[in-house]
């Protein structure tokens, strides 16, 4: 597959190819453990595929055959975040959640490997996950003095019932592709030497759907869990589809025009 680079970063890779830009965590010597810089660079990636009118759908992995993501780099772990060049100590992968949860476009996570501790959150904040047989996955926090208890609490209990969330976070077991498939985290569970060519077939064939009905469903699925915030997304996409209606485009042209608007000949239906 012919991937070309969309833009040159220092700890991920960016490539396109037919609609689909693969956001690749490139750090294999940490298990693709992720830093402030990490993150920052995944976050410029995905603005990059929201604004893109080629890009229709993202996938997120690791590089190497033995992680997607070990979650924060332990090695920069300091008080207060994570701490990058700057000194500053961090937790920006929570904006990376954010965005990845309000991009209008689906995003599958690729896991090919180990999805542990914040690595583990990040592919379920994915729509979709694929994974490869030799994927293991589960919570660190407790263990190593972390927790996530936002999205990586509520919205894991809301996937796997609060029961099996409490398990995963109390015990910090490990747990294999086929346990993740079971409990409902996991799309599908193909042999790693599959893995790519899965993720490709998913994306083109929800490139063959209409993009606005993936957008709208999107952000119905999340309205439901993400109070205001999640109104507003949905809300933000009615007031775009109305602002392409002639009944919009009046009451402007009203206001420009210095006139009163004139909605009389506007459909009202049932
Ligand atoms: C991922 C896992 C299970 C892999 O185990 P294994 O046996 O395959 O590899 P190994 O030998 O542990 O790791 C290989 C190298 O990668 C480094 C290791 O230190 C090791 O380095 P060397 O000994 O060769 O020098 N490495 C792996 N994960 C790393 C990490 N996260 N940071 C820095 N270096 C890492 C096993 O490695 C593991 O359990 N890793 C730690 C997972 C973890 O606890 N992550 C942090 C959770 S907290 C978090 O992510 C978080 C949050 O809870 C809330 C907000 C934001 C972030």
């Amino acid at each position: 597959r012919n991937w070309t680079t969309i833009k040159s970063y220092e700890e991920i890779c960016f490539d396109f190819f037919e609609g689909i830009a693969k956001i690749t965590i490139n750090r294999p010597r940490y298990r693709n453990a992720f830093t402030p810089k990490t993150v920052q660079e995944i976050s410029d990636a995905l603005v990059y595929c929201r604004e893109s009118q080629d890009v229709c759908v993202v996938v997120l992995t690791g590089a190497g055959d033995k992680a997607f993501c070990s979650g924060g780099d332990m090695n920069v772990k300091g008080r207060g975040g994570y701490v990058g060049g700057d000194g500053v100590p961090r937790l920006n992968v929570l904006d990376v959640q954010k965005q990845i949860r309000s991009l209008p476009k689906p995003v599958i996570a690729m896991v090919n490997g180990y999805a542990i501790g914040g690595g583990h959150v990040l592919h379920l904040m994915c729509d979709l996950t694929i994974a490869s047989d030799n994927a293991i996955f589960g919570q660190t926090g407790p263990k190593v003095g972390s927790f996530d208890a936002g999205f990586g609490a509520s919205y894991l209990a809301r996937i796997v019932g609060q029961k099996k969330a409490r398990e995963i976070w109390f015990l910090c077991r490990q747990y294999s592709a086929a346990e993740a498939e079971r409990m409902g985290m996991v799309n599908k569970v193909v042999p790693s030497e599959r893995l790519e060519d899965e993720v490709v077939d998913w994306a083109k064939t929800m490139m063959e759907r209409s993009p606005l009905a993936l957008r709208m469903i999107k952000a119905g699925l999340n309205a439901e869990l993400d109070g205001q915030a999640g109104i507003q997304e949905l809300a933000g996409d009615a007031t775009m589809l109305y602002y392409m209606l002639d009944e919009a485009q009046e009451g402007g042209r009203a206001f420009l025009e210095k006139r009163k608007p004139d909605f009389s000949k506007y459909p009202k239906l049932p």
